[in-house]
């Protein structure tokens, strides 16, 4: 008998008899009464990141020990039966539903827990935005502020009438609905009728800033992400041009004028979430390989994530670009060791950096705000996805509205209006700043810069990188041509 039938056996004793949600028979399987004794190992320390071993942890007793070893064959149990199960089925929710207490709960991935904006603010300071972080108690210092949404006050907020994209957990497939219908799908499972598991993750609201039409609401970023977001740099520094400066020769705007370009930047940053009990979303990276903020307004969700290593994104760009999934192991049971499972309480928020794995399942109704943004500093890794997304689009695994708009023309406006202009003539942090992100950004484009044309002229995009690798010479001596 392998090591996983022994764990498969003991996991059998812990299920209670099925379960039957509303008054539809599910093939769910029990719940599991998880072992809740074991202290949690918090990892305070980033500096562990790179052989992922915890620091600051009290040595567990051979109790504690036993329990984790339990816990971790019947994750490895759950683990196996969620790969062979059918997605988009019944029988794969269930298996999450009823077990998603014991799945990944141990590992050592960091995390970095802060109870208060200042605590964050500090840690970030230090620890910079490679790292997670779950932040307990939202407030002025971190700086996000949602309304209090609630399942009962949608309607002071969101166009209760407009078609919304949801995907059904149950079936693996989107339906369009207003948030009307959604709320009348809450009611049917509740009356015990037959009922879809709803997620709709498309509804973006900074628009509504500007024009109050539509959906109502007013999101305030945090600091950290207003004053770190590439697209928010980039506006920033537009709203201090001059119509004059705007269009002199120095930005090269012949094909558009800056306004409009600006105006055409993604609006990914005010996401609100509305999930009822039981969606699911598999593992993913979000799209552009953006960073997350992640704050429950109501409710509670559990994700999983994996932290961006070679390793981790090589065997996710291998599943994302097979045609088959189902001859394939899994991602997460490939990874196992590397994911981590946080609950993200109501108040709490959660923050992820770029391309993340991630996986969210939602325990009870939620709604959520979710903000996506591009990270200089973590160029690399949004190129990466960025191009194996680009792979998904000519294979059809994806389709354009799931990816970062405008993209590549972003980070030529970027290297336009940020990069240079902070080399030419900003503080000396700045010009730090744009050396080491201005250095990736034409390593990256030195080669490829023909094929981004919308935004910028070929001539254009030339005179930038040569420009640009002059600023960088006497810093990079070595640095090459574009060719
Ligand atoms: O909250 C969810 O269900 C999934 C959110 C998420 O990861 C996403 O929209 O990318
Ligand atoms: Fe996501």
């Amino acid at each position: 008998m392998s090591n996983d039938s022994v764990a498969e056996l003991e996991f059998e004793h812990s299920k209670s008899p099925e379960v039957v949600h509303g008054s539809e028979k599910n093939d769910f399987l029990g719940n599991h009464n998880s072992v809740k004794t074991v202290t949690d190992v918090v990892c305070q320390d980033i500096s562990s990141r790179k052989n992922n071993t915890p620091v600051n942890t009290k040595i567990p007793s051979e109790n504690e020990q036993e329990d984790k070893r339990i816990r971790m064959k019947q994750s490895a149990s759950v683990l196996n039966q969620l790969s062979r199960a059918p997605r988009g089925k019944d029988k794969f929710i269930g298996i999450i539903k009823n077990h998603h207490e014991v799945l990944m709960k141990d590992s050592g991935v960091p995390l970095i827990e802060c109870q208060n904006g200042n605590e964050f603010k500090t840690k970030y300071n230090s620890h910079g935005v490679n790292a997670v972080y779950l932040l307990y108690n939202n407030d002025s210092d971190f700086g996000l502020e949602t309304p209090q949404l609630t399942f009962e006050n949608l309607f002071d907020y969101f166009d209760m009438k407009k078609k919304r994209t949801f995907y059904n957990s149950k079936t693996g497939s989107d339906v369009a609905m207003s948030l009307h219908k959604f709320l009348k799908e809450i009611e049917k499972r509740d009356n015990g009728n037959k009922y879809r598991i709803l997620n709709n993750v498309s509804t973006e609201v900074s628009r509504t800033e500007v024009s109050r039409k539509e959906d109502r609401i007013d999101i305030r970023l945090p600091d950290f992400m207003e004053s770190s977001s590439v697209v928010r740099q980039i506006r920033r520094k537009a709203e201090n041009f001059t119509e004059a400066e705007a269009n002199s020769a120095c930005w090269k705007n012949e094909k558009t004028e800056l306004k409009e370009r600006v105006k055409e930047l993604a609006n990914v940053e005010k996401y609100i979430i509305f999930s009822m009990e039981d969606s699911f979303m598999d593992v993913h990276v979000d799209m552009g390989g953006t960073a997350v903020v992640y704050h429950v307004i109501s409710g509670k969700k559990v994700i999983w994530y994996a932290m961006p290593t070679d390793e981790n994104l090589k065997l996710f760009e291998e599943w994302e670009l097979c045609k088959d999934k189902r001859e394939m192991t899994w991602p997460v049971k490939e990874i196992e060791n590397g994911f981590r499972r946080v609950e993200v309480n109501p108040g709490v928020t959660f923050v992820m950096p770029s391309a993340c794995l991630h996986l969210v399942y939602t325990p009870v109704d939620s709604l959520v705000y979710g903000g996506n943004f591009l990270l200089a500093e973590n160029f690399d890794e949004s190129i990466r996805i960025a191009k194996l997304e680009k792979k998904c689009l000519e294979n059809k695994s994806l389709e354009t509205n799931n990816t970062f708009p405008n993209f590549w023309n972003t980070w030529f406006l970027y290297l336009e209006i940020c990069v240079l202009e902070d080399l030419k003539n900003g503080t000396e942090e700045e010009k730090r700043t744009a050396l080491r992100v201005g250095k990736k950004l034409y390593d990256e484009f030195k080669t490829c810069y023909r094929e981004f044309q919308e935004w910028y002229s070929t001539k254009e995009t030339v005179d930038m990188l040569n420009e640009l690798r002059s600023l960088l010479e006497q810093e990079y001596p070595n640095i090459e041509n574009i060719h």
